[in-house]
Order: C-alpha cells, then structure tokens, then sequence
C-alpha cells in the first residue's frame, strides 16, 4: 500500500510504455520526472501521522497550550449555533482575502423558512498588488471605495445597511464585530493591520469614504461563511472547508472544549487555522526541496508550510519550481528553460487546472507551454500533466488527512465513533478542478472509515453563509442596544449622584427642624455611644431583619459574649394582628430562657425593632409604620414597648424588663462603637435600608438641649417619597412599587434593598422577554412568578469566581430556556441594579458624614460607619460600590466601614446597659 501514490498515478492516468505510444521513448526524461514526482507521493502511514499529529496540536491548542507557531491555532468565532433558517433581511457582504487578489462586494436577502431562496447580487474588484502590499488605511480605503461604487451600481434602500465582514486571515475574535489580525497569510502583506482590529480599520475607512453608512456588525472568516451557507434542507454543515488561494476549515466544537471561551454547554464554532500547521515531526518527511524554495520565496517564510502545500495561492508556483528544475535538468523542454518559466507567479492555479484536466487535451497544455516561451516537446504535455497530477493530488491528500483529523476530533469531542457528518466545501480549487475532491474523500475514507462524510459544496463560496451570521450578528447588535436602552436609566452618573446626596442633606436639615421631609429624622434617645464601661447580663430582641433574634448579652471587663437563637416569623404572623405578632415574640423569649436555664429571671431587655418609631423616650417608641412585608395590625400609631409589656403581661410565666428599644441602625452603630468610637453612623442594607448617626442636640429642633450629641434614625427608607427621586424612578421601579403592600412609600430602600432588589431585576426580564431579545421571546410562568428572583442569586450571579455556566444553572432552575447569550444579559441586568443601589446608598452615606463634617466646621472628617445587612455582606461588589461613591461624593472625610460581626442585638443590649448604668447613677 506505501507506494499507492506511484501505481495510483501510472494506473490513475494510464501511463502509457513509450513504446506503447510508439514514441522515441524519453525514458530518460519520463524516468527522470517520475523519480521527480517520488518525493510528492505521500504514504498512507504519513497521511496517518499527518491527521494524527494535526489531532494532537488541536487538541492542544483547545486546551490552550498551544506549543509553538507551527501549531494549529483553534480561534474560536462567537458562531455558536449553525443557521436555524429563520434568518431574515437584506445584508451587505465583503469578502476580503478568500480569493487572494480580488474582492468581492455581495448583496444577500435572507427570506426566512417561509421564502423562497434569492439569488445574491455580487460584484468582484481586483486589488491592485500595491494595495496588497501597502499600508492597511490603503486596503481599507479601497474596500471602502468598492463598497460605494456598488451601492453606486445596485439601486438598494441605503437604510441601515448591515455588513458581514468576510476576512479570510488568522484573527484573535473577541465578539462577532471584534477581530484582530494575528497575521496575513497568501499574497498580502499591508503594514498597520496587524494585531489591530480589522472591524475598527473597516469602520474607519467607511467613515473616510462618506459615501454610506454601513453598519459592519459582523467579521467572519471564509471557512464560517462556507459552513453556514450550507443549505439547510441538505446540513446542517458542521464543518466548513476551503481551499482556494489559502486553505483552511472550521468546524462546530462542544463549548466545555475550548479552554479560553467559559462555557460548558452548546457548540461553538472554531477555525482551525490549519494552514500554519507545520510541526517538522509530520510534515518534515513529504516537505520536497520545492516546497522548500517556495516558501523561502514567500512573503512570509517559514509561515503557513501546510498552507503552501495545498492553497491555489502556491500550487501553479510548486508546478512552476518543478518544471524549472526539469527542464534544467534536461528532461523537459529540451532543457531549455525561459524567461517566464523562471520568474514567480508564472504558472497560476488555472493553467495548472487547465494542463492537469484530461479533458483539455493536449494542444491546451502545449498552448500554455508556449505562452510560457517554451518550446514543448512530444511528451513534454504529457509530462507536464504528471507533474501537475502529483502536485495537486498531494494537495488533496494532505488536505484530506487533514480533514481527517478535524473529523477524528469530532469523534473524540462527541464521543461519537459513528459520525455522520455534513462539511460544506468552498474554494476554486474545489470549484475549477473535481478530481480535487474525490481524492480527498478516498483519503478521508481511508484515514477515517467510520465517519459517514457528506460533501456540500457551497453554492456563492459563502456569501449567504456570512450573511446568515450577519443576520444572527445584527438580531444579537439590536438585542444589545435594547439592552443598553433599558439599562440606561440605571447608570447614574456623578452629577445625579451629587444632586441625590445634596437633596438628601438638605431633607436631612429640614427633618431635623421639623418641617415636612421624606427624612423622619427621628430622635433615638441614645446620647453616647458605649465608653467600655457597660457591665451585666441582657436579654436582646432583635425584629425586623431577615431573622428574629433573641439573644443574651453578658458585657464584662473581658468583652462582650452573646449566646443568640434564631426564630422564624411566618408571613401570616407578620401580616396578621399586632396581639398575635408580640404574642409570638414573646413565647420565642419564653423558649429561649428555658433553653439559656433563664427562666424565672428578669434580666434587662433591649429591643431592636427594626421599623420607624417616633420616640418619646429610650423605651418608648410609636411605631410609625410598617415596613418591609411586614403589616401586623393594630399596630401602627402604637407604643411598641407597651405592645410588648401587654404581652408579656398575658404570658403569665414571664417576667422582663424592657430598658430600650433601639432601631437596627443604632444597634449596629453601638456594636461596632464598642469596638470602634469613632463609629457614630450606622447602616443597614439588608431586606430594607437605612441609616443613623450622631448629630449635634442644637440641631434636633424636637428635642430640648442644645449641648452634647443625640443618635438620630434618618429612616431614610423613605427618602424621595416627596416625588424628590421622581427623575430616577424607572417604570421597573414604578412596577415593583405598584405590587408591593405599601406604594407610594420607601421609595428610596424599594430602589437599594434586599426585599426589592431581584424584583426590580424580575420585571426587566419580563420587560426584555416581550422585547424578544431575552430567552427567545418566550414569557415563562415563573418569571412572571413574584419574588421568584431573589436577590441573592444577584449575589450569586455577579460572583467573579461564578462562571457564566453557573449563571445559567441558577437561571435554569428558575426554569428559564435560555442561551449563554441570555446569561450574559441577565448577569447585566443584575449588575445595574445592584450598581445603582450601591450607590444611591453610598450618596445617602456620603450626605451623613457630609452632615457631620459640616456640623464640627471640620476641613477633614474620620468617621466609621457600622454595618449590617444581607445584601451589604454577601454582595459580592456592592461593599466596594458603596466605599467608591463615597470617596467620589466626600472627599474631606476619611471613612471607615465596619461589617457589625454580631448584629444589633448587641448593640441594642449595649444601649440597654448604658441606660441601666444612668439609670444607677440617678439613684446613687
Ligand atoms: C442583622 C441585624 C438586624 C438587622 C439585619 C438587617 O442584627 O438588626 O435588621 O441585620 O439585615 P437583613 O437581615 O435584613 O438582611
Ligand atoms: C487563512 C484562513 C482562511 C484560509 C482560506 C488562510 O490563509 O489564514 O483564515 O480561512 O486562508 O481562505
Ligand atoms: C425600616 C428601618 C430599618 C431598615 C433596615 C426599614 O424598612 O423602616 O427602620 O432600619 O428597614 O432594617
């Protein structure tokens, strides 16, 4: 079998004995050119090494240790899905580089499934070599220029013209409109393209040009544009293979294969770049001397070896070298050589098409001889033909095994052993010379005789294909700009984010005097905060958060320990009656003191209750209004420590002292004060929002004493309910506050906050869905489920160490059909919104400590902020966000935050204990 490549070629063409053809028989000359061709047989066992080790250096450079420049490159192309015929529209095509010294302007309509198939209108300008060679603005330009002169010629709506980018070069793609050249290949060679991104340098040039404007939304290699204009009745094409100037082949590979794309579903497609295959190892044995001198003669040496071994580019010039070499060696043309047979470039692919194809006949070969100024001897044709044979037959035997091994990986990457496989075939090489591909295929069959190959040659060499992923580019571009629409609103620049700050304070000042604001300002009671002096045992409660707490604080010399039980609040008790509520609290305590062996005791108790009270003293607090989910009744307007005391008084077996009662705010500023005195703000973001801090007791106009500080609970929740957010507020944020059981209030916590955060996010899917540019259009129950989003998986979700595999796990347990490019969109719509409630909360932080400096006439304020809350804690950005805003926002103060280690329930003990210490002093 190794010598198939002599008896194929002597039986292949009937090499007829000389005395046969009763020809003096240059035996000489025909043994002096079949021991020429020797070195273009190529053996099944190189074949085989050949396809095993292309395999080997795919496989490689998927895994992302491509070794060297002769690898295989494996650039993935952002194709992820082979044409669903859905496709639609007019497109502009330009096809650079496929076939070497021309270019082609085409103009595609897309007819969907329903249409009938319209014949591409397309025109071929020939690039001047000085363009080839020049400077890249000059190749550009010229594109450019050709694209006009054929809008010029086809009268088509030059509305929204959208191009697809057919660039036939190794390129870096970092998206379907952002490609960078790595390298040229074939005859061109233009300075300033390389490592630049050719989608940018054809924007440009189109902009220089004036005549139109045409939006390139998609750069394709040819190999792409082939595999996707597979007809879909006869593909799907899953490879795509061209051999024309250049040669090259691209195939569909499983995304969790390509090392640098993070994905773990669906298919991509990835072109291999197989012409810089050149590892010495395979290749080295069937490199001839020719092959050698032709490369040294190329523009790019030592570039591309596999390529100059089967590309149109390189196959007339190999004919060429050959001949030359022949006739110097005297076994053809008499030895005589010529002028023309001795300078490059001579011998084009179409004379070697032409001399090789038994139909041309003889007199054509001598026809091309002798334009070549050589006079032909008898059976110099026939001689010539043999050398065109061996040439080009390599070639597609290379080729061939070649495919093989594209084919043995889809094998492998599919673990499928029976492949059945369509590859669409484009190229003049296929086009102008048939044997070209039957060769290829006996060699597929014998390298790969499991793979059942279907062979579809493209119908317009890819122009419908790059308008297919044109088609797929531009829905995919307008999804983006919708997305970027809906979004907008949620990109609040510093301007917007000063004026919030700035409403905020001057809301702040006019709560403070006790004119109407959205700000409460509401006077705590709380005056100091802890000096370390706090001593003895506390029960604590802490209602309001995602938990109800009760907890047992022991403050001694040694530091504070905290021994806490956490308890659930059903919806039905937190929405049903104020008696029901606070009886359910109580027996929470009842079971955590005969858990702690307290019972029986009455141990000083602090309640952190985490909704706005107007408080007439530290243990007097009416509960303004409720808050985040929670609706009890008979409550509101009411003193909540009474509430409790009732309830206590109806649990018989318990007896309690409630000391204080303390907003979460403060708990959390007293906790981290403990630790901290500097702390004199307290934050919570957690299902709702808020903010306290010290302020000077001149300024609390509701509470006499113009000396020393009072802690004031901004309640800052419900900043803006005055309509003040009114220009921020979007219709998502009008849809949540719509549904929720208090509109119209909180509308500052309804655009930051835990409880309302995966709701805004929900109702933009919903939004983005009937746009049709999420989850295919399609509505599914459970997004329009409420609170179906939580907003921990935004946490989730914009986790860096979160893969976007992982973003579509969490989106598919919601039930959700959708593609990695819907993860992507639903990771920035969570990105936005928890963006912009980072720092609307950061103006808000910015606004206090603002306060504070302003209040102690400070040039430069250090101020610690204490803590608490969900979605502060376990965001992974939002921390970071709101710290950024602040710095932007106030400059002149140092600001320190402190994540609030054991919650406010500390805190609120801590008040307790103060109070209980005054309280001692009073009666000493
Ligand atoms: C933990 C505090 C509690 C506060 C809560 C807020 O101990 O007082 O209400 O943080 O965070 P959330 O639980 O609402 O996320
Ligand atoms: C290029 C490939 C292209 C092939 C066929 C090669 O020189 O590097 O990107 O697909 O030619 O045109
Ligand atoms: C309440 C505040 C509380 C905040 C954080 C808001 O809904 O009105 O009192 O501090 O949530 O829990």
């Amino acid at each position: 079998m190794d010598s198939i490549g002599a008896v194929g070629l002597q039986q292949r063409e009937g090499f007829p004995s000389c005395s046969q053809k009763g020809l003096p028989c240059p035996s000489d000359s025909s043994e002096l050119v079949l021991e020429c061709l020797q070195q273009f047989k190529v053996t099944q066992t190189q074949l085989q090494q050949i396809q095993t080790s292309l395999l080997g250096s795919m496989e490689q450079a998927l895994g992302g240790q491509a070794s060297s420049a002769s690898a295989v490159r494996m650039l993935p192309t952002y194709v992820g899905s082979t044409p669903h015929g859905t496709e639609q529209g007019d497109f502009l095509v330009l096809e650079l580089g496929a076939t070497g010294a021309s270019l082609r302007v085409l103009w595609v309509t897309l007819m969907g499934t329903e249409g009938h198939r319209m014949e591409p209108r397309s025109q071929e300008f020939v690039i001047p070599p000085e363009v080839m060679l020049g400077p890249g603005q000059q190749l550009f330009d010229f594109a450019a220029h050709c694209l006009s002169e054929f809008l010029d010629a086809f009268p088509v709506s030059t509305q929204d013209l959208q191009l697809g980018f057919s660039f036939s070069f190794p390129c870096h793609q970092t998206g379907l409109d952002r490609s960078t050249l790595i390298s040229w290949t074939k005859g061109f060679r233009c300075s300033g393209v390389e490592g630049h991104d050719v989608v940018q340098l054809l924007r440009d040039a189109i902009k220089r040009q004036g005549a139109y404007s045409i939006d390139v939304v998609a750069v394709v290699n040819d190999t792409v544009g082939t595999m996707m204009g597979c007809e879909p009745g006869v593909g799907p094409c899953e490879v795509g293979l061209v051999v024309d100037t250049g040669t090259n082949a691209c195939y569909m590979e499983e995304a969790r294969h390509v090392a640098v794309l993070d994905e773990d579903r669906g298919r991509v497609c990835v072109s291999v770049e197989w012409g810089s295959f050149g590892d010495d190892e395979a290749l080295g044995p069937v490199l001839t001397t020719f092959d050698h001198a032709l490369d040294q003669e190329s523009l790019n040496p030592g570039a591309q070896r596999f390529e100059k071994m089967i590309g149109g580019l390189y196959l007339g010039e190999l004919v060429r070298l050959v001949l030359a070499h022949l006739a110097q060696q005297g076994a053809l043309f008499g030895g005589c050589t010529s002028p023309a047979l001795l300078s490059r470039g001579s011998i084009l692919l179409e004379h070697v098409t032409e001399m090789e194809d038994p139909l041309a006949g003889a007199a054509r070969v001598h026809a091309i001889l002798q334009d070549l100024g050589l006079s032909v001897g008898t059976s110099d044709a026939e001689l010539v033909r043999y050398v065109c044979t061996a040439v080009f037959t390599r070639a597609a035997r290379l080729c061939g095994a070649a495919l093989a091994a594209v084919l043995s990986r889809l094998q492998h990457s599919r673990e499928q052993q029976m492949l059945q496989i369509a590859v669409a075939t484009g190229g003049r090489v296929f086009e102008q010379h048939p044997s070209f591909l039957s060769i290829l295929q006996e060699t597929v069959m014998l390298l790969v005789p499991e793979c059942d190959v279907s062979f579809i040659p493209s119908v317009d060499g890819g122009g419908r294909g790059v308008a297919m992923v044109t088609a797929v580019a531009a829905r995919l571009a307008a999804h983006r700009r919708l997305l970027e629409e809906t979004l907008a609103p949620f990109r609040l620049n510093r301007e917007q984010l000063a004026a919030v700050q700035a409403q905020m304070q001057e809301a702040m000042a006019k709560g403070l005097r006790g004119e109407a604001s959205s700000l409460r300002m509401l006077p705590t009671y709380v005056r100091a905060t802890p000096d370390g002096s706090e001593r003895g045992d506390f029960l604590a409660l802490d209602l309001g958060g995602t938990n109800f707490r009760v907890l047992l604080v022991r403050v001694t010399a040694g530091g504070v320990q905290i021994t806490s039980q956490v308890y659930s609040i059903p919806e039905c008790v937190a929405q049903g009656s104020g008696q029901q509520l606070f009886d359910h609290i109580v027996d929470c305590i009842v079971d955590f003191q005969q858990k702690q062996g307290l019972s029986g005791q009455s141990l000083p108790l602090g309640f952190t209750f985490s909704f706005p009270c107007r408080q007439l003293g530290l243990d007097q607090g009416i509960l303004l209004n409720w808050t985040k989910g929670f609706n009890a009744s008979d409550c509101e307007g009411q003193d909540v420590v009474c509430l409790l005391r009732e309830a206590i008084g109806r649990k018989q077996a318990v007896k309690l002292n409630v000391v204080a009662i303390v907003n979460d705010t403060v708990g959390t500023m007293m906790s981290c004060g403990y630790e901290d005195p500097r702390c004199e703000v307290g934050l919570i973001v957690g299902t709702g929002t808020n903010a306290c801090y010290m302020e000077e007791l001149r300024n609390v106009a509701s509470v006499a004493g113009d000396s020393g500080h009072m802690c004031i609970n901004m309640e800052w929740g419900a900043f803006g309910d005055d309509g003040s957010l009114g220009l921020l507020r979007t219709c998502f944020d009008a849809n949540v506050d719509q549904a929720s059981i208090n509109p119209g209030k909180q509308s500052f916590e309804k655009m930051i906050s835990g409880m309302y955060l995966g709701e805004i996010v929900r109702h933009i899917l919903l939004h983005l869905t009937s746009l049709g540019v999420l989850f295919r259009g399609q509505q599914t129950q459970r997004l329009q489920t409420r609170d179906i989003f939580k907003t921990k998986f935004l946490s989730e979700i914009e986790s860096d160490s979160l893969a976007l595999r992982q973003v579509r796990a969490i989106l598919e347990d919601l039930g959700l059909p959708l593609t990695s490019d819907d993860a992507l969109m639903v990771l920035e719509v969570c990105q936005a919104v928890s963006q912009r409630a980072a720092q609307l909360c950061g103006a808000g932080v910015a606004a206090v400590v603002e306060k504070i400096r302003e209040n102690r006439g400070l040039e430069e304020l250090t101020v610690s902020v204490g803590v608490d809350g969900t979605l502060y804690k376990l965001h992974p950005h939002f921390s970071g966000l709101v710290a950024a805003t602040v710095r932007e926002l106030a400059p002149r103060c140092a600001v320190t935050f402190l994540q609030s280690e054991d919650g406010s329930g500390k805190g609120a003990a801590l008040v307790t204990a103060v109070a209980c210490r005054l309280a001692q002093m009073d009666h000493v």
